[in-house]
């Protein structure tokens, strides 16, 4: 009987052990549990992510930095814009692709207050926007730094993550429809698409997360700052792409200046340069004060 028990708490320590491995935590206010990536915990109202039931929580926040992610799941979608899209760009060919683990994204873009919690410094230009609003004037090169910084696996998103998330299954020119004026999202509103109506254009970056969000919980996915991706600006395949997902930041050689995406348009940007499929790029080692991102986190399958 002693063998058996002692063998039982052996059995029931090793299993302990093994969801404290990969994070799998109690959500007490939901009676649910969601798995919890380390150096993270849930955030408020969040349960199990209920796409794909991975266990998954649905929201987290990086417990250094304060960042708050939502899960993203894996799917797949056509990446691109129409031919019929009203000032699409011709390098935006549109392809299938295959996103095969589901990440977090950043619900909103990485602030002034959370960067400077994480680095002490606070590069932005538009400090008078407030600690809310997002960091800007920061280079590729100093966000992948952010990222390793921050630790807990946060990186920048792959470029196709990054337009996936903002889509939330649309195809329409913003995952808002095919219209974007000022009351929607923080861009040059006096160049309004669609059927929005001409307004202001503010002049300055401002407070994350004062629209409204996509189907999957996302502010500014277009406007305020453009968002620095990981990888670098390629033409699109024809074929179709199942995405490798990195595990965490990547740094790049010192003579390696291709440049790299950036996406969603900016506080300065006329509606279509903010489409969801339109595409920017530039040096990872240039900035400006259009300039921020948002990080990602891989959550693969636990096996
Ligand atoms: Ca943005």
């Amino acid at each position: 009987m002693v063998k058996i028990s002692r063998c039982l708490t052996v059995i029931a320590m090793g299993i302990t052990m093994m969801l404290a491995m990969v994070g799998y935590n109690c959500n007490a206010e939901e009676g649910q549990q969601s798995r919890i990536p380390a150096g993270f915990r849930l955030a408020s109202g969040g349960g199990p992510e209920p796409y794909t039931n991975t266990g998954w929580a649905s929201a987290i926040i990086h417990e250094k930095s304060g960042i708050e992610l939502v899960y993203i799941p894996a799917g797949s979608f056509t990446m691109g814009s129409p031919t019929t899209e009203t000032d699409r760009n011709n390098d935006e060919a549109q392809h299938p692709v295959t996103i095969p683990q589901g990440f977090y994204l950043g619900k909103y873009e990485v602030t002034q207050a959370q960067w400077e919690k994480v680095t002490g410094k606070n590069p932005s230009y538009f400090q008078k926007a407030g600690a809310s609003a997002p960091v800007e004037n920061v280079t590729m090169d100093a966000c992948q730094a952010f990222c390793t910084e921050a630790g807990s696996g946060l990186r920048l998103p792959l470029e196709a993550e990054w337009e996936y998330a903002c889509r939330a299954g649309t195809t329409t020119a913003f995952h808002y429809g095919d219209s974007l004026d000022a009351s929607m999202a923080n861009f040059d509103g006096r160049y309004p698409s669609g059927a929005g109506k001409e307004g202001d254009c503010r002049q300055t970056t401002i407070a994350v997360g004062q629209f409204k969000p996509n189907a999957w919980g996302l502010y500014d996915m277009h406007g305020n700052v453009w968002e620095w991706c990981q990888d670098k600006f390629v033409t699109y395949p024809t074929e179709p792409v199942t995405l490798v997902q990195p595990a965490g930041p990547a740094g790049r050689e010192k003579d390696d200046v291709a440049d790299r995406v950036l996406r969603g348009g900016s506080w300065m940007s006329f509606a279509w340069i903010c489409r969801s499929a339109s595409r920017n790029w530039s040096s990872p080692d240039d900035c400006d004060r259009n300039g921020g991102l948002r990080v990602a986190l891989s959550a693969p399958p636990v096996q």
